[in-house]
């Protein structure tokens, strides 16, 4: 008897790797909708297979260029376009980011992240660049950086030079975008974002809420990100509209404190392991709502009294939070 093999047994569905969940954005809005204990339920049950529900990362944030840059983000004291007292500086030497990065490794954080107010990086940029992540990592702190549209060859050199992340921003729906910003598109932000992917880094993209977009809008930023290929982003800041006098969005209806909850709860039954970073906004924000969004899943923060050009918590008042909550640092 001839042994012919079924075309079915060679292609079984269970040897194939199982296809990331998408989520469509009606999906997505449902999550928003539920009551809210029932979401913030779902969430700590994600939250709890995936982390210990009481360790919260850290990262501390350091503006090595500050200002003067040529995009129009709507959102952003940075910008040139806008009229709000923050002043252009040249990019910081490496002895003054070894001393900000020694200053976070001694208040307890894990990770240094480097902000510039660039368009994109030049070439030359790169090497200096590529100097402080050398230096930031020889102090033992996971290093990431943001500094605009990055080439392939700009990607790969960050890497080689040691980087662990990058951070790069949705910020919004893709329909919403050109309400915020008209001097790149979307796709723009998703190419930097494949060339960060393909060079070996971790993927740091959250958004910005609280920017006047409707519920639709935010469920499609979350969608964006839980659906990003090959994975979602292993963390994922969800900003808080930090308003500033002087930009467009300064005087924005405030969003809903629940809703930004909700936010974080959706990003946390999304995508279950990544780190849902509570970012931006904190200054603002009481600590019950703090400790809600806690609640809903995010499990990292940004530590230092100050975020780019903007202010943020203490150490002292965050170490006095973590105590409170009885949270510990990981
Ligand atoms: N220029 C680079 C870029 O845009 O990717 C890196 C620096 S930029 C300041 C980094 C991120 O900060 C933005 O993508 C945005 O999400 C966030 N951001 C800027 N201004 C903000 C504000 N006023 N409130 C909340 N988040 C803000
Ligand atoms: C992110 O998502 N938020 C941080 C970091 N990545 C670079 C920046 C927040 C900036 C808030 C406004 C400012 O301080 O200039
Ligand atoms: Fe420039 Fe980044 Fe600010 Fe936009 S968000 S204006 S790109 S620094």
């Amino acid at each position: 008897m001839s042994s012919v093999t079924h075309p079915i047994e060679i292609v079984r569905p269970a040897a194939r790797a199982a296809a990331p969940q998408r989520w469509s954005v009606d999906a997505i809005e449902a999550l928003f909708s539920l009551p809210f204990n029932d979401l913030i339920f779902r969430a700590q049950q994600v939250h709890r297979e995936h982390f210990d529900p009481n360790a919260v990362q850290r990262s501390t944030l350091l503006s090595i260029k500050t200002g003067g840059c040529p995009e129009d983000c709507a959102y952003c004291p940075q910008s040139v376009h806008y009229d709000t007292g923050v002043e252009a500086d040249k990019l910081m030497d490496v002895s003054a980011v070894r001393a900000a990065a020694q200053a976070a490794v001694d208040a307890g954080a894990t990770r240094f992240c480097m902000g510039a107010a660039w368009r994109e990086p030049k070439d030359r940029d790169i090497e200096k660049v590529a100097e402080l992540i050398r230096e930031v990592k020889s102090l033992g702190l996971e290093a990431c950086c943001t500094l605009g549209m990055l080439s392939e060859s700009q990607a790969h050199a960050l890497k080689d030079a040691g980087l662990d992340y990058y951070n790069h921003n949705l910020d919004t729906a893709p329909e919403a975008y050109g309400r915020i910003i008209s001097t790149r598109v979307y796709e723009d932000r998703l190419r930097t974002l494949a060339h960060v992917r393909d060079a070996g880094m971790s993927v740091c993209c959250g958004g910005i809420v609280g920017m006047g977009e409707s519920r639709r809008e935010r469920a499609g930023l979350v969608a964006q990100l839980a659906n990003m290929e090959p994975s979602y982003p292993e963390s994922v800041p969800i900003n808080e509209l930090v308003q500033v006098e002087g930009t467009p969005l300064a005087h924005v209806d405030k969003l809903d404190a629940f809703e930004f909850v909700r936010t974080i709860a959706v990003a946390r039954i999304t995508m279950p392991k990544a780190y849902v970073r509570l970012s931006a906004g904190r200054q603002q924000m009481s600590e019950a709502v703090q400790a809600l969004c806690f609640l809903a899943g995010a499990n990292s923060i940004f530590y230092g009294d100050k975020l780019l050009t903007t202010g943020n918590p203490d150490v002292e008042r965050d170490e006095a939070l973590f105590e409170k909550l009885g949270l510990s640092a990981c």
